[in-house]
C-alpha cells in the first residue's frame, strides 16, 4: 500500500520532543511516510540544558533535498532553518517539490531561549517562504516578528497580525495563542484568506509542553497530505497537540515534551471552532 509522502526540511532536537524526531512521530501517528532533510543539529548542556546549535554543511542539505523530492513528495513543512541560505535553499526545493501542500512554522527561537536565531531570517522567511505557504503557523512572538507588529496580545491584535501575514503571501495562517493569552480557553486563531476562526480547547496545567509547536504544524502538513482541507487540517492538529500537551511528561529536570502519541492511545480533548 502506498503512504502519502511527507517531508520535513527542519533540526534535530537531540532530546527528541521538538524539530525533525517531533515531525517524524507525528507524520507517523497521521499514518503518513516521513522523511527528513536535516539543516541544524541542537544538542543540550546536561549541566543546565542551555542549547547549542550546529550547523550541517550546505551541500549536504542540498543533497538530502535532492534525494527526498526525486521521490514525489505530497506534502512538506519547514521548521528550523537557522540562517537565510538555508531559508533560501528551502524555498527553492518547496518551488521545485511542485506540491501546494506546504507548511511553514517560522521558528525563530528555542522555547527558554528569546534570542532569535540570526534577525535577518525574518526577512528572508518573508521572501522566500511565505509566497509559498499554504499555511502558515507562527506563536505569538513569530506572527509579531513576521507581521512588523510586534507580539500580539488580544484576539483583535492577532486578527490584524494574521491579516498582514496573509498579505506578505500566505494562503492561510495560524497565530498559535495557546495558553499564553489571557483567555478563558487556549486559543489560537485560524485566517483562511476570508474568514476568521477561533481554536478553542481547555487549558491544561501541565507545563511540559516542549515540542508542540512543531507537534502542531506536522499535524497539519501530514493532515493536508492525506486530503483534508486546510481548515479540517488545522482543526484536526489542535485536537492532536492538545492531546500531546495533556499527556507531556518529565525526560528529565530540565525538559519535558509533549506525548506525540498521545491522541491515537487517549483520546483528544474537543476543539471548538468559532467563527469571528
Ligand atoms: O521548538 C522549536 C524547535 C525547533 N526545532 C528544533 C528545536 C526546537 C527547540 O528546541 O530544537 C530542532
Amino acid at each position: 500500500m502506498a503512504l502519502k509522502k511527507t517531508l520535513t526540511i527542519a533540526g534535530s532536537d537531540t532530546s527528541g520532543g521538538a524539530g525533525m524526531q517531533a515531525d517524524l512521530k507525528t507524520f507517523q501517528e497521521h499514518g503518513t511516510y516521513g522523511m527528513v532533510a536535516l539543516t541544524v543539529v541542537v544538542t543540550m548542556d546536561p549541566n543546565g540544558w542551555t542549547h547549542n546549535v550546529t550547523p550541517l554543511p550546505t551541500e549536504l542539505l542540498q543533497k538530502q533535498i535532492d534525494t527526498a523530492l526525486s521521490t514525489g513528495i505530497d506534502a512538506v513543512k519547514t521548521g528550523m532553518l537557522s540562517t537565510e541560505e538555508i531559508i533560501r535553499m528551502a524555498g527553492e526545493a518547496i518551488a521545485k517539490s511542485g506540491t501546494s501542500n506546504v507548511v511553514i512554522d517560522p521558528v525563530m527561537v528555542c522555547k527558554g531561549d528569546d534570542e532569535v536565531l540570526n534577525p535577518g531570517n525574518t526577512d528572508a522567511m518573508i521572501q522566500h517562504l511565505l509566497p509559498l505557504a499554504a499555511v502558515t503557523t507562527p506563536n505569538l512572538f513569530e506572527a509579531g516578528q513576521l507581521a512588523g507588529t510586534g507580539t500580539p496580545k488580544s484576539i483583535e491584535e492577532m486578527k490584524t497580525t494574521a491579516r498582514k501575514i496573509h498579505e506578505l503571501g500566505a494562503k492561510a495562517v495560524v497565530i498559535k495563542g495557546g495558553k499564553a493569552l489571557a483567555t478563558e480557553k487556549a486559543t489560537d486563531l485560524f485566517f483562511d484568506g476570508e474568514t476568521f476562526y477561533l481554536l478553542e480547547s481547555e487549558k491544561v496545567a501541565s507545563t511540559y509542553n516542549h515540542g508542540a509547536g512543531c507537534t502542531f504544524a506536522a499535524s497539519v502538513t501530514a493532515n493536508l497530505a492525506n486530503g483534508l482541507s486546510v481548515k479540517e487540517a488545522v482543526v484536526e492538529a489542535k485536537e492532536f497537540v492538545s492531546a500531546a500537551i495533556a499527556h507531556g511528561w518529565a525526560l528529565n529536570d530540565y525538559v519535558g515534551p509533549v506525548m506525540h502519541g498521545a491522541k491515537s492511545r487517549f483520546g483528544a480533548p474537543s476543539v471548538t471552532v468559532t467563527e469571528i
